[in-house]
């Protein structure tokens, strides 16, 4: 398994409407396998394939706070949402395209995702609590949205003239 670079917005990559996967191949459980393993390294709560440069329709996630309890690595290909409560909660987000930079996003507080899992069998799964924010944070990632999308034009601007000047330093060191 090999740890991928992630992406920093703002690179085109990240704005991109990813494709469906055709078929669940060795090439992209491999891949499912290096994203679980870059964000379990970065550290992050989940990741979706463009942050990794991949413009495919899959996302890995695990949300397991306590850190006595086992992982619970997931990984999503082409997953759609079935439904969304009306209820909706609001959590301080971050993305690890957008380093050290958090907001409040508001979000169903749950739903139900349709997609198919690593071993290609089609599943529906219910998510509360941070599993939904994150899943739904995840599917806004193939279809080009960031959280920042979601903030004021004057909050985006500021963020994104940030990571402007993150991206020149590291392009530098
Ligand atoms: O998609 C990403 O960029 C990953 C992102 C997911 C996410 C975070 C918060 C709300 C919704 C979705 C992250 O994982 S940012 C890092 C993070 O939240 C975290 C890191 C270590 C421990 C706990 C959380
Ligand atoms: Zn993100």
């Amino acid at each position: 398994m090999t740890i991928r670079p992630i992406l920093i917005h703002p690179d085109p990559r990240l704005k991109k409407v990813c494709p469906p996967v055709e078929a669940v191949t060795g090439e992209l459980r491999a891949l499912a396998d290096d994203m679980l393993e870059t964000m379990y390294d970065a550290p992050g709560i989940g990741l979706a394939a463009p942050q990794v440069g991949q413009l495919c329709r899959l996302i890995v996630m695990d949300c397991e706070k306590s850190e006595e309890a086992a992982p619970r690595p997931m990984v999503l290909f082409n997953p759609e949402i079935t439904w969304t409560s009306e209820d909706r909660t609001t959590y301080e987000e971050g993305c690890l395209s957008i380093p050290e930079q958090f907001a409040e996003v508001e979000r169903p507080a749950e739903v139900r995702v349709r997609f198919t899992d690593r071993d290609g069998r089609d599943r529906e799964e219910h998510f509360d609590g941070l599993w939904a924010t994150c899943v739904q944070h995840e599917i806004d990632h193939l279809n080009g949205k960031l959280f920042i999308d979601y903030l004021s034009a004057l909050k985006r601007q500021m963020i994104t003239r940030k990571m402007q000047k993150v991206k020149r330093e590291r392009a530098k060191a």
